[in-house]
């Protein structure tokens, strides 16, 4: 059971302090983020100076020390700034840095985890290649044995801050006799280390300022050493990662359908047609209504599934059904939301524009609802196969 880091007041403190830094310099820097494609240098030493790199990360390590159920909580509030504000902080917080607490050694935990919840070092997480995407366990990059080394070669793709990113955690097959997740393992490898390159930032629909890119292994040499957990159980590695990330991202979806929800009911409250504000007609409400419901249950599922987290349970099906659920229902709310602006829904100064933009990845990364689809249904089976 990991236990609350902080007593309900200053939980709620904190909280407060987090939407008060969204309200007054997030949102308002979202505009000229988009268009710039780069996030303030100033702003970013905020987010570092408040913590929120390290908001999983425990105590011992210079995090915040949040366990699963409070940290849900402060990406509620964050998230409801442009998502690119998260994902800058994302991979610290989540697959890179629980990959080296939960699989690393001391060694490991000692050197890289401090320094990311600090934001003084950023991670990357490369498991995605050009030919293996939802089918995670074909990855081709290889890490053959050279005495105490190993030498990669390989390309990951769409890898989220990889331009930025000191660290890079790598999947990679150790033995090519072994087809699908079984022979991958996984690896922590410098920025530094020669033969890894990064490619050019790919352009992109939305989340303009959180960067991805091709991160190129021609010959890459590393220790032995910089093998996370046990040589042959890097897929494991990464899925348990995942499981965890999963729930982030339901987090993000609820923070962000709540933001729409505000930017439709202001705009539908001050918006005049027929002699009345719209929000004063049912079919508009509706759409409020429809998507206030679906928020408050993805909220309830990323709660839940958080919570069996910390009682240390295995959250697979949890995890799966919050990201598809919160990711979906903040699509749809999107859409709505850019409905009820009308034709000023569809210009680039409304916010409602350019979260429509940014959202939609939700439902493509770590796993397309497909995969959250065939994950539930994979451990409905196993479960009641097991049973009989
Ligand atoms: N936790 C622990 N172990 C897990 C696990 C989890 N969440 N998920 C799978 N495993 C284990 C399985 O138990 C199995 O172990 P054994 O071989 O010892 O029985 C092994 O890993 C292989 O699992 P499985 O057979 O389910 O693997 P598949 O190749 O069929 O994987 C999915 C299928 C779809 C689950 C996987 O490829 C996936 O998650 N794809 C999406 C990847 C993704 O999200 N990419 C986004 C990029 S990262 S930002």
């Amino acid at each position: 059971m990991l236990a609350p880091a902080l007593d309900s007041d200053t939980l709620a403190e904190l909280l407060q302090t987090i939407r008060r830094f969204v309200s007054d310099r997030l949102i308002p820097a979202e505009e000229r983020v988009d268009r710039e494609d780069e996030i303030p240098d100033d702003i970013l030493a905020e987010m570092k100076a408040m913590g929120l790199y390290g908001i999983t990360i425990p105590a011992e390590f210079g995090g915040l020390g949040l366990n699963a159920e409070e940290s849900v909580q402060v990406f509620f509030e964050l998230c409801r700034a442009a998502p690119a504000f998260r994902s800058v902080t994302g991979i610290n917080n989540g697959l890179g840095s629980s990959s080296i607490l939960h699989d690393g050694n001391d060694g490991q935990r000692a050197k890289y985890v401090r320094p990311l919840a600090t934001g003084e070092l950023i991670a990357a997480f490369c498991l995605t290649e050009p030919d293996s995407g939802s089918d995670a366990g074909a990855l081709t990059t290889s890490a053959v044995r050279d005495g105490d080394h190993f030498v990669l070669n390989g390309t990951k793709r769409f890898i989220t801050n990889a331009p930025q990113a000191g660290i890079f955690i790598v999947m990679a097959r150790t033995d090519p006799t072994k087809a699908g997740g079984a022979g991958v393992s996984a690896f922590v490898v410098e920025r530094e280390t020669p033969g890894l390159s990064v490619a050019k930032p790919d352009r992109k629909m939305g989340q303009k300022g959180a960067h991805l890119a091709d991160v190129i292994f021609d010959a890459c040499r590393i220790p032995a050493s910089a093998m996370l957990g046990v040589e042959g159980q890097g897929f494991k590695v990464a899925m348990r990662a995942l499981d965890r990330g999963r729930i982030h991202i339901a987090a993000m979806c609820v923070g962000i359908s709540e933001r729409l929800i505000d930017e439709g009911l202001s705009y539908a409250m001050a918006r005049p047609q027929f002699g009345k504000p719209i929000a004063d007609f049912q079919l508009v409400q509706a759409m409020l209504a429809d998507s206030k419901a679906e928020t408050y249950a993805g909220r309830c599922m990323v709660l839940d599934a958080a919570r069996r987290l910390d009682r240390g349970e295995r959250v697979s099906i949890e995890a799966s059904c919050a990201k598809m659920f919160a990711s979906e229902a903040c699509g749809r709310i999107a859409d709505r939301v850019v409905q009820i602006h009308g034709g000023s829904g569809y210009i680039s100064e409304c916010a409602a524009e350019r979260l429509y933009r940014d959202v939609r990845v939700f439902r493509l990364y770590e796993g397309t609802t497909q995969i959250q689809q065939l994950i539930i249904a994979r451990d409905l089976i196993k479960s009641r196969r097991a049973m009989s």
